[in-house]
């Protein structure tokens, strides 16, 4: 059944001006339209942004807590409803269904704990260094904020940024990716019925080139939030730049999974499958190395190898399916593109490396779990984002060299280390540069009580997500007021 999505402006759902359409396809079978959503022009963009700013300033001054019980309202609805929902992220987005139940849960985990933060939202009272004076810091809106989202997470990622900036005060223009527009009408909807005066969440579908870059340098835009390629983030940044407004990316990675000779070889390997293969690969936390100590090289690739054989490849909505498509030809083409790269580079194929057109699966684009062994840390395949598929098996014969290579790429988001000793562990938590660290788990698992965000070519150090430092930084801004009770011109340093 193809769903029929609209724009969602001042609090009505509507067909994009010209009445122009696109449609989004299963992955796993591309004869299935999931939706057909609006082609945006720019006069769409235009009323959206329109219907944000004029929703701001009442918005701006309801209590934050009574936003955070609208917020919460949406955590319990989406909670009903986390069945259908990731039943429409599977079917949309293609990840196996207990992804997509995790796609929803991450939902509703943000959305308590941002209600929650509508109770902290917290500044600073400290002492002044004036008689009868006093100082402190409050939190307060940016003001319309653009939020930009790619189908990997097609909720979860839309609900960071959604209640993050929705608790803090803004108001909102949500353009999510073209691949998984269904998916971001859903939260929408949602969001709708939690009780969300019209204007404060405002949605429009349509190609990033297009309309996310002419909503992102709109006039009355304040603030930008987007999660894509390092390509798009790079460009936007000099966007924004010229600008001067604030901008949070969040890009890629090449996350490596560090496994030295003591560590234990059946979870280390556990973790590879489940961080180099769920997903299909295709997550920005995706853990695209292995970087193995010599002792145990051979031994951890070919059990991987071998259990890498065992994945199921199929529907995600078949229960017995591990791995399910690539979200599309084109970035199935380029997956099979960086084979072909691994291959002339001289690494060794273990495993995979091709595309299975079986049967049913000759209806989306599958490629086999793949590993590469013998890989050095200067091939592509050990430096570039694949987003799909393809393990890079890297050998190392120390901790120290293990970490080097681990922090030799441009990017930084998240890596692992399995080992039993705690000294070397703490070594690596130390000395890995990337925004999250894991410590005998995959480099895949990230919870929204702590900030998500990458380092270098992965972020713009505005990490989405909570705690300090997180999502909340972005989407406030601090104003500090000093009150002077004391009746006569007091001056700061000049009284000392
Ligand atoms: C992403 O990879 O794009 O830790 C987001 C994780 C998830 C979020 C990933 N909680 O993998």
């Amino acid at each position: 059944m193809t769903a029929l999505i609209k724009n969602f402006i001042a609090g009505s759902w509507i067909d994009a001006g010209d009445g122009r359409r696109f449609a989004s396809r299963n992955p796993a079978d591309t004869r299935e339209t999931v939706a057909e959503a609006p082609l945006s022009a720019r006069s769409d963009v235009n009323l959206a942004v329109a219907a944000a700013r004029a929703a701001f300033p009442e918005w701006r001054l309801m209590p934050a807590p009574r936003r955070g019980e609208i917020l919460f309202r949406a955590g319990e609805l989406l909670r009903r409803d986390k069945q259908r929902l990731g039943e429409l992220v599977t079917r949309e987005m293609g990840k196996v269904l207990t992804e997509g139940l995790g796609d929803v849960q991450e939902a509703i985990d943000i959305a308590f704990y941002m209600a929650g933060e509508g109770r902290r939202l917290q500044g600073e009272t400290v002492p002044s260094e004036l008689p009868d004076k006093d100082c402190k810091s409050v939190r307060e809106p940016i003001g319309v904020v653009a939020l930009i989202t790619p189908w990997n997470f097609p909720i979860a990622i839309p609900a960071w940024k959604l209640f993050a900036a929705l608790i803090c005060g803004n108001s909102v223009v949500l353009k999510p990716s073209s691949e998984t527009p269904a998916c971001a009408a859903a939260l929408v909807a949602i969001l709708e019925i939690a009780g969300v005066p019209p204007g404060v969440v405002n949605f429009v579908c349509g190609p990033g080139e297009e309309v996310g870059e002419y909503l992102s340098t709109h006039p009355d835009v304040d603030a930008v939030s987007f999660t894509g390629s390092f390509a798009a983030g790079e460009h936007l940044e000099r966007l924004m730049a010229d600008l001067h407004r604030p901008l949070a990316l969040e890009m890629g990675g090449k996350n490596a999974i560090i496994v030295m000779d003591d560590a234990d070889l059946e979870l280390a390997v556990e973790g590879a499958l489940w961080g180099g293969f769920g997903t299909s690969g295709q997550r920005c936390t995706a853990a695209s190395r292995m970087i193995v100590h010599e002792q145990v090289y051979d031994r951890f690739t070919a059990l991987l190898a071998e259990r890498a054989e065992r994945l199921r490849l199929g529907s995600g909505l078949d229960g017995d399916t591990h791995v399910g498509p690539l979200i599309n030809e084109a970035q199935g083409q380029k997956v099979l593109d960086y084979i072909d790269v691994g291959t002339q580079e001289g690494a060794r194929l273990m495993t995979g490396g091709f595309r299975v057109e079986d049967g049913q699966l000759a209806h989306g684009f599958f490629i086999a779990p793949t590993v590469f062994s013998g890989v050095s840390p200067a091939m592509r395949i050990a430096r570039e984002e694949i987003f799909g598929p393809v393990i890079s098996v890297i050998p190392c014969a120390s901790l120290d060299e293990a970490i080097a290579i681990a922090n030799g790429v441009p990017f930084g988001l998240s890596t692992s280390i399995y080992s039993r000793d705690v000294n070397k562990t703490a070594r690596a938590e130390r000395d890995l540069a990337s925004g999250i660290v894991y410590i005998n788990a995959s480099t895949i698992g990230a919870e929204v009580q702590l900030p998500f965000g990458g380092w270098r070519h992965s972020g713009s150090g505005h990490p989405e997500a909570g705690g300090r430092g997180g999502a909340i930084d972005f989407f406030s801004r601090v104003k500090v007021i000093y009150r002077d009770y004391s009746g006569r011109l007091q001056k700061a340093q000049i009284d000392k």
